[in-house]
């Protein structure tokens, strides 16, 4: 059927669409439906910063030992509560929080979320783009929460719970808050972009069926982070400044410091984003369970690649909840390029 010039495909309609195919159930889109409602507020909070004493430190510490900015506790606290009252949430682990918590207020779907309520907060006084990061699990069948147990197991089951490999995700998506605020996610058939218009209130379909060019010409890298490099990982960027060996234009560079404005930016343009190891740091700086993983199914899922340049970052399971990962993401060529150069092989 012809669709009309008034019909609209919005986020609503596309979960609806994917409930009718059977790919996803009432209970799951309920969960991303509660996510979506959660980036409506944080994007308001951060496009408003500025001008309602939203910008700035916060005076805690999170368990990464940052400096938490009242923004990012704020975002935690309305990720929280919308997967709360949502219903249908068992478990959630967050960036800003310790520990994974079971959620009481579960009646049905009992869903695992893990999440970056928002990743790159130290951009936010500078008015940078920055971003939400989450992925959605089932509960591990083998540990389900029931309020029988003593906090202590509670505890274990939890972390058990969310210590789930990327290759279980129902679920991988980001929130971009930029010029616009782009809501770009996958249930594992292909990855779908939603321009959020403040107009109707709604996440309207942008980027239907997003694929990552087969190879780009940007890295996004800190450089900064060059000494610390092993020699492959230097020999590495070296090698995509030279110019001979790109036909006469070396790749560009591109780096804003926020893991979802330069991860969309690859995901659109093509090239590779990459989070090292280095000598301070050999596991790099980023997490696996709330920004890795998450990104690593989406970019497979546009036709990319997610490594830490020695494994498949889906492949890993979490031993624990902040565990951190290096991380390389983005067009299948940079990024089997890359692992050809770091393991000493020849290209595939
Ligand atoms: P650096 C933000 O803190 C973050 O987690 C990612 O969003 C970003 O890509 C990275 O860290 C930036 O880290 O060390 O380059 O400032």
């Amino acid at each position: 059927r012809q669709r009309s010039a008034y019909e609209l495909q919005t986020l609503t309609t596309w979960l609806l669409d994917l409930e009718k195919e059977g790919v996803i159930d009432n209970e799951l889109a309920a969960v991303i439906s509660s996510i979506s409602t959660a980036c409506k507020q944080i994007g308001s909070l951060v496009n408003r910063a500025g001008i309602s004493n939203l910008t700035g430190l916060a005076g805690e510490q999170n368990v990464q030992g940052e400096d938490q900015k009242k923004l990012d506790v704020i975002s935690n606290e309305v990720f929280a509560n919308c997967l709360r009252s949502s219903g249908r949430t068992g478990v959630i682990a967050s960036e800003e929080e310790d520990q994974p918590v079971a959620v009481e207020e579960t009646y049905s779907g009992d869903y695992v979320v893990v999440f970056d309520p928002l990743d790159g907060s130290s951009n936010i006084d500078a008015g940078i783009s920055v971003g939400s990061i989450f992925g959605i699990y089932e509960p591990s069948p083998e540990c389900s929460i029931d309020d029988m147990d003593d906090p202590e197991e509670m505890m274990k089951k939890c972390v058990l719970n969310v210590c789930q490999a990327g290759n279980e995700l129902l679920c991988a998506g980001y929130t971009l808050y930029s010029s616009s605020t782009i809501l770009v996610l996958t249930v594992g058939k292909g990855v779908y972009g939603f321009t959020f218009d403040p107009l109707i209130g709604e996440y309207i379909l942008s980027h239907p069926d997003i694929k990552i060019p087969e190879k780009g010409k940007i890295y996004a890298f800190n450089e900064g982070n060059y000494q610390l490099w092993s020699e492959e990982q230097r020999q590495y960027i070296d090698s995509l400044k030279s110019p001979d060996l790109w036909g006469g234009k070396p790749y560009s560079a591109r780096y804003i410091g926020s893991l979802v404005g330069d991860f969309h930016r690859t995901l659109l343009y093509g090239g590779i984003y990459g989070y090292p190891g280095d000598k301070k740091n050999p596991n790099g700086k980023l997490r696996l369970l709330y920004e890795c993983a998450p990104m690593s199914m989406i970019c497979e899922q546009a036709g990319g690649k997610g490594s830490t340049g020695f494994k498949r970052v889906l492949d890993i399971v979490p031993e624990k909840v902040h565990q951190r990962e290096p991380l390389f993401v983005g067009s299948k060529w940079e990024v089997e390029y890359l692992e050809s150069v770091l393991q000493g092989k020849p290209m595939p």
